[in-house]
């Protein structure tokens, strides 16, 4: 199947990853940008901010240069996921300038890999003797993942023999040194992503092995208690995050094996590639255990654990999943690269059962959380996505640290940069999917598809109109298109018969042109938690169509909390082009609250003033400079 996207909206974002991300990002990983780079916590001096050295430490490993390895132990990774975005720019068309960059990466890459297969520069250059030793900490399988992702994507796009025999000597030394026969290690990484990489390299190869492998790890965690304790006290490397291995099993989802999980629990871009994976092995080999596990953790996460931005992950301390409900707006992580785990989830979901349940979180996570990661420049990042921010908080109060008011150029861990700009471009696999003789529409934007016997066209202004045509042209015998009917939409219109089924409305397209047109109602909603989020409590959230909204202090003045919005008042939309990006926003009538006299506490009641309360759409908050920021809102 081949997508092409014509939307204004995402062509935008597209370019700016092409034409601004990826060199900028080539500019940091060859130490060339002159930038500063910024702590995700202040006062965390085990994270590295003088430079990125990514690539020289590849140029160290293949003996190009000499020098110490520098960075975070997975810098790696931030190179494969450079890569990985690129090739899926490549996929779009011709760019000598950056097919340059990329086959240079790829030539370094190959001669970094030791004879044998193995495959990671901190451990090349700096701990050969520790190699696989210190899996808790080591992320050599982690990278190794990325590393075979960026392969699978880099080979569909140019057609390169030497990325993909790279990446198959690297997990074919995996292979061989993992798995449940004697003499091999009976463990895994303490960060899961292996097993997506080798699934890809299973679906591009089909070679059996790697499925193997990806199944014992996925499956074998949790079964060996103690095995990262373990590994650590036999070794005697000094620990690149000393004392890792103590942390709760849960942190790595390693305190009970996946088919008897009820919930998402621990660090949650673990948890997230952890269920990815899960679910892709489930729909490759219909594994029913598996499968089911999936489905308890979807509904944990997207009924009690999700922000309503899409973000996932409650807590700094671990960059973790808390408990059901807990949902804090000021202290949250919703790290970038968890929302983008969750786009990658839900569609590994979608493959299994056609539910548009998957779609709108896929939807959810990708517009608000996912996009909020990068400035509308391309050049400055979110590590941590709050729905809730006061600056001076952010600078004074510790445990607010990682709560960024503005987006730093780069981050001593530069993991979420480059996870966003291969999600970015490659968003068109996401739009459209074809089971059978039917094309679903996942995601509502202008673009196109053909699979070779069927087309389908799409015109629309996406996701700031609800107003679709859709010209199917077949080739073939009768087929069926099934248009989500997203979950924020209470009433729609389709101008041809249909039938609904698990959210998607399926309208026949015999052989020849079909012309369909579908009328989402789109209007500004007000949403509201459920009871047992005790941070949400009198609040409410306003969105449009897939996008949540939120006040900047740019608009609204200081003092957000001091905003209300009345029940009954209407909110109005408004087409800004001015405004960075070009976005609808919204006004409503509101009120102020504000102290009678100085005291800090009074017997007086407020008083209030009216006040005209402005909304900008989540992802494009921050743009215009450092202010106060608050998705939800005290309703009057
Ligand atoms: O550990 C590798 C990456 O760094 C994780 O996925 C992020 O959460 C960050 O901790
Ligand atoms: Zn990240």
């Amino acid at each position: 199947m081949k997508t092409e996207i014509t939307s204004a909206f995402i062509k935008r974002y597209r370019s700016v990853v092409r034409d601004v991300m990826l060199p900028f990002q080539w500019r940091v990983l060859n130490d060339e940008a002159d930038i500063t780079i910024a702590r995700e916590r202040k006062n965390d001096a085990g994270i590295p901010t003088e430079k990125s050295h990514a690539l020289e430490n590849f140029r160290i490993a293949a003996g190009r240069t000499e020098g110490e390895f520098y960075g975070m132990v997975f810098q790696d990774s931030d190179v494969y996921k450079w890569l990985e975005a690129a090739a899926y720019c490549l996929m779009q068309g011709d760019d000598p300038a950056l097919k340059k960059k990329t086959e240079y990466v790829v030539d370094l890459i190959a001669d970094a890999q030791e004879d044998d297969g193995y495959l990671d520069t901190f451990f090349t250059i700096k701990e050969p003797k520790h190699k696989y030793k210190r899996l808790v900490e080591s992320h050599e399988l982690y990278c190794a993942g990325h590393f075979m992702e960026a392969a699978v994507a880099y080979y569909e796009a140019t057609g390169n023999q030497k990325v993909i025999e790279t990446a198959k000597k690297l997990a074919d030394h995996i292979y061989d040194c993992f798995g449940p026969e004697e003499g091999k290690i009976h463990g895994y990484d303490g960060h899961e992503e292996v097993e997506i990489g080798l699934l890809r390299m299973y679906h591009l190869i089909g070679e059996e092995k790697y499925l193997k492998l990806a199944e014992y790890f996925l499956l074998e965690r949790g079964r060996h208690p103690g095995f990262f304790l373990d590994q650590v006290k036999k070794d005697d490397m000094t620990p690149v995050f000393p004392g890792m291995e103590y942390a709760p099993a849960t942190y790595f989802q390693d305190h009970v094996p996946f088919v008897e999980a009820e919930a998402a629990a621990g660090h949650a871009v673990r948890q997230m590639y952890l269920c990815t994976a899960m679910a892709d092995l489930a729909a490759t080999t219909g594994n029913e255990e598996v499968k089911a596990a999936c489905e308890r953790l979807w509904k944990d996460i997207t009924n009690r654990q999700m922000y309503i931005t899409g973000g996932v992950g409650a807590t700094v301390n671990g960059e973790s999943f808390t408990f059901d409900y807990d949902l804090p707006n000021d202290t949250m992580y919703c790290e970038t690269c968890a929302a983008v785990a969750m786009v990658f989830f839900s569609r590994q979901m979608l493959r299994m059962e056609d539910s548009a349940d998957y779609a709108d979180v896929m939807e959810r996570s990708f517009y608000n959380c996912a996009l909020a990661g990068m400035a509308l420049d391309g050049e400055h990042f979110f590590y941590v996505n709050p729905l809730e921010v006061d600056p001076e908080k952010s600078d004074k109060d510790p445990g607010k640290s990682h709560v960024k008011p503005v987006r730093p150029s780069w981050l001593g861990c530069a993991c979420c940069p480059p996870n966003l700009a291969r999600l970015i471009a490659s968003i068109d696999e996401y739009v459209y999917m074809v089971k059978g003789r039917d094309v679903y529409v996942n995601l509502y934007m202008a673009s196109s598809m053909s699979d070779g016997v069927i087309r389908v066209i799409q015109e629309t202004d996406y996701p700031y109109s609800g107003s679709i045509k859709l010209r199917v042209v077949n080739d073939g015998a009768d087929a069926r298109v099934a248009l989500r009917i997203p979950g924020w939409c209470e009433k729609y219109t389709i101008s041809a018969p249909y039938e609904l089924k698990n959210g998607y409305a399926f309208v026949k397209c015999p052989n020849g042109e079909t012309r369909i047109t579908l009328d989402l109602e789109m209007k500004p909603e007000r949403n509201y938690a459920n009871a047992k989020v005790s941070e949400d409590a009198g609040l409410t959230a306003v969105s449009y169509g897939p996008l949540v909204y939120c006040l900047e202090g740019v608009d609204n003045g200081k003092y957000l909390h001091d905003l209300l919005l009345p029940s009954e008042e209407e909110i109005k939309t408004h087409r800004e082009d001015d405004l960075p990006g070009g976005v609808v926003t919204l006004t409503a009538d509101g009120i102020r609250e504000d102290s009678p006299d100085g005291a800090l506490y009074s017997r007086k009641k407020k008083t209030r003033t009216l006040q005209e309360l402005k909304w900008v759409p989540y992802f494009s908050w921050g743009n215009r400079g450092e202010n106060e920021m608050r998705v939800w809102v005290r309703e009057s």
